[in-house]
C-alpha cells in the first residue's frame, strides 16, 4: 500500500520523493510505504489551504460545525477499521486503539456544539451611546506537528478546534504513524469538506516541520512532541513571531498515602503505568509511596504485574503491546542500566524480550523499581516505556514536594481516603492535570489538556481552551452618539 499526501482536496505522491516504509512495531511486517515531502510539497499545501480560508472563513460557525458532525459519525461508522490500523501501526491493544478513535469521534462532536458557541462578550463601554464587544475571529492557515503515541486523538484536538473557528490546516503527523492520517484524509474527503480546509503532508520534522514553521502564510504552529523537539519548535517559531502552542513531554507520578485502597492504587498504576506500554505523555513514570505501606504496595504491584499478558495488540487478551521502534527500546534499556548503576533496586522487569514470539518486534518487560532516588535520573527523566519508579516518603508535605521537584508538570495523581489530603494536593501538585483516587491518564476531550514547567508553553490543547489557540481576539466598538468620543480623555 502507498500513501498519498492530502492537497487541495487531491491524493497526491510522485516516484521521485523519497519514500519510508511504515512497519507494525508488533512483528516488523512492512504496512504501508509513505512518501516524504519536501518544501515545495509544503508550500502548496500552505497556498492551498490560503487559498480555501478565505471562503471557509465566511462559512457561518454552526455550518462549519456540520463538517464536524458528519467527520463523527464517519468515524463511529469506521471505528473497528481505524482502530485496527492504530493498532497496527502504532501497537497499542486494541482497546486502548477503539478508546483513542472514541477520543476522536469525541472531540468531533464536541467541537461541532462550539459552532453554534464560540461565545465572545459584550461589556459596557466608558462612553455613552456606544456598544463594545469582543469577538473570536479566524487566525488563517494553521501547522500541525503530531506525534505517534496518539496518531489520531491529538490531532482531532488541534484539527477540530481549528476547524470550527474558521481556519484551514497543513498537518505533519509522525512518520511512523501516518496510516490514520491517510485515514482522516479518506473521511475528510468522503465527507466532502471543501477542497484546501485540511490538507496532510507526510515527511519529517526536519525538512516539513520546519518549512511549516518558517512559512509566512503559517499563522499558528501547534506541536505535541518531545520536550527536546519542543525547544526547536519554539525558538524556530519565536524567530518567525509565530503563536506556538506546545504540549511536550511528562514524569508523572501516583502518590499512594498510608490511607489509601491500596487494590485500588494498584488498578490505577498499572493501568497508568504499563497501558500503551508506558508510552503516553500522561503515563506514570514514579510511584511516590508513604514508606508505612511501602513493602504492602511493592507487593502487592508485583503479584499484579505477573497478570500483564505483552504481545500483538490486536490480540483482545493482551494488556501491554510493544514500543513504537528499536530506537525507543534501546532508550528505555539505557534508562535500566542507569538505574542499576544509580543503586535502585530492580524488582521487576528490567530487560527486552527477545525469545519467541517477541523477537521480531520491540516488546519491553513491564519493570518496577524500587529504592529510587527522587533526584535520580530515572525518576527525573522522562523514558516513554513501561518502567516506574517506587520512591518511599514519610508525608503529604515531601510526597508533593517530590512531585514536583521534576522538570515536568503533565499530570499527577493521589490515592487517599482523606479529604482533607485530597484537596491540599489538588491545590498543590504543580501539574496541569490532577486526579484523586485515578491514575495519571485518562483526561476527558472537554478540559483543558496542558502541563506546567516543561510540559508546556502556556497554551492548551482540548476543552473550550484550545479555541484560544486557534483564534485571534478581535474588539470591536459601535460608536452610536453621533458625535467623537474620545475615551480616556473627559469630553464633557
Ligand atoms: C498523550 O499521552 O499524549 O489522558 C495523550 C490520556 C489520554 C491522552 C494522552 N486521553 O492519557
Amino acid at each position: 500500500m502507498q500513501l498519498e499526501h492530502y492537497i487541495g482536496g487531491r491524493f497526491l505522491a510522485t516516484e521521485e520523493e523519497k519514500w519510508t516504509s511504515v512497519l507494525n512495531p508488533a512483528n516488523g511486517e512492512v504496512l504501508a510505504e509513505v512518501p516524504l515531502a519536501t518544501e515545495a510539497t509544503v508550500n502548496e499545501a500552505v497556498a492551498q489551504a490560503k487559498q480555501a480560508q478565505q471562503e471557509w472563513a465566511l462559512v457561518p460557525a454552526p455550518k462549519r460545525a456540520q463538517y464536524l458532525y458528519a467527520i463523527g459519525m464517519k468515524m463511529q461508522e469506521k471505528k473497528e477499521h481505524l482502530a485496527t490500523v492504530l493498532t497496527k501501526e502504532m501497537g497499542k491493544v486494541i482497546e486502548e486503539g477503539r478508546g483513542e478513535v472514541q477520543e476522536g469521534i469525541d472531540m468531533a462532536f464536541y467541537m461541532a456544539g462550539e459552532g453554534r458557541r464560540l461565545f465572545g462578550e459584550t461589556t459596557p463601554s466608558e462612553l455613552s451611546n456606544k456598544f463594545a464587544m469582543s469577538v473570536r475571529a479566524p487566525i488563517g492557515v494553521v501547522g500541525l506537528i503530531t506525534p505517534w503515541n496518539f496518531p489520531v486523538a491529538i490531532a482531532t484536538w488541534k484539527s477540530f478546534p481549528a476547524i470550527v473557528a474558521g481556519n484551514t490546516f497543513v498537518w505533519k503527523p509522525a512518520t511512523e504513524t501516518p496510516m490514520m492520517a491517510y485515514e482522516m484524509a479518506k473521511i475528510f474527503d468522503e465527507v466532502g469538506l471543501p477542497k484546501g480546509v485540511a490538507n496532510i503532508v507526510f515527511g519529517s520534522g526536519g525538512e516539513v516541520g520546519t518549512a511549516l514553521i518558517e512559512h509566512p502564510d503559517v499563522k499558528v504552529i501547534s506541536f505535541t512532541g518531545s520536550t527536546e523537539t519542543g525547544r526547536k519548535v519554539a525558538s524556530l517559531g519565536g524567530q518567525h513571531l509565530k503563536k506556538v502552542s506546545l504540549e511536550m513531554g511528562g514524569k508523572n507520578a501516583v502518590i499512594v498515602m498510608a490511607d489509601a485502597d491500596l487494590d485500588l492504587a494498584v488498578d490505577g498504576i498499572l493501568w497508568s503505568a504499563f497501558g500503551t506500554a508506558g508510552q503516553r505523555c500522561t503515563a506514570c513514570s514514579r510511584v511516590i509511596v508513604h514508606k508505612d505501606v511501602k513493602e504492602e504496595l511493592e507487593q502487592r504491584l508485583l503479584e499484579a504485574m505477573k497478570q500483564l499478558s505483552i504481545g500483538d495488540g490486536l490480540d483482545e487478551s493482551v494488556k501491554v503491546g510493544p514500543v513504537i521502534n528499536q530506537k525507543a527500546l534501546e532508550k528505555i534499556h539505557y534508562y535500566v542500566e542507569e538505574g542499576h548503576k544509580e543503586g535502585a533496586r530492580l524488582l521487576a522487569g528490567g530487560h527486552i524480550l527477545t525469545e519467541q514470539p517477541y523477537s521480531q518486534g520491540h516488546f519491553y518487560a513491564p519493570t518496577l523499581f524500587t529504592d529510587v532516588a527522587p533526584d535520580a535520573r530515572i525518576a527525573q527523566e522522562e523514558i516513554f516505556g513501561p518502567v516506574v519508579s517506587l520512591i518511599a516518603v514519610a508525608d503529604l508535605e515531601e510526597a508533593i514536594q517530590v512531585n514536583n521537584s521534576v522538570q515536568y508538570g503533565l499530570s499527577s495523581s493521589i490515592f487517599t481516603q482523606d479529604i482533607n489530603s485530597a484537596f491540599k494536593a489538588q491545590r498543590d501538585l504543580d501539574t496541569g492535570i490532577v486526579y484523586v483516587n485515578a491514575g495519571t491518564t485518562g483526561a476527558e476531550i472537554h478540559l483543558p489538556f496542558g502541563g506546567t514547567k516543561g510540559t508546556g508553553n502556556g497554551h492548551r490543547d482540548s476543552g473550550v481552551a484550545a479555541l484560544d489557540v486557534y483564534t485571534e481576539w478581535k474588539s470591536v466598538y459601535i460608536d452610536y452618539s453621533g458625535k467623537l468620543q474620545r475615551a480616556q480623555i473627559d469630553t464633557e
